[in-house]
């Protein structure tokens, strides 16, 4: 008989569980406006809009991102870094300062050190 009394408490325990969850999910927007008011203030402004926050002065920047400075960098072809003319791309001819150098190891799928034009082509 004591199984079926454990299993009634904790029933009855799972909906107040439940709405204790709740009220910690919604709380933060409730007590923090001010981020609503950015959001609000930045839209209509459709720039920049600095606050006043607890913390300190919080600047809020709202619309499309600028293009990256290094977008060129992702319409490279093996041709234009293949020094040794070996047809594929391995490390030391990449310049450091070029994204396809930090992203190397994501680029050679196959981690065989050379990046093939295939394997390029799927970098984008
Ligand atoms: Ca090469
Ligand atoms: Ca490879």
């Amino acid at each position: 008989m004591k199984t079926p009394l454990i299993l009634m408490t904790l029933l009855a325990a799972a909906p107040m569980a439940q709405a204790q969850t709740r009220a910690v999910e919604t709380s933060p927007v409730v007590q923090n406006p001010i981020t609503y008011q950015a959001q609000t203030e930045a839209r209509l402004n459709g720039g920049s809009t600095q606050l006043q926050a607890g913390t300190g002065p919080v600047i809020v920047n709202w619309g499309q991102p600028q293009a990256l400075s290094n977008a060129a960098d992702y319409r490279v072809t093996v041709a234009d870094l293949d020094a040794d003319g070996d047809g594929v791309l391995t490390r030391d001819e990449i310049p450091e300062s070029h994204a396809l150098y930090s992203e190397f190891r994501l680029v050679d799928s196959n981690r065989d050190g050379r990046i093939t034009p295939e394997e390029l082509a799927n970098w984008r």
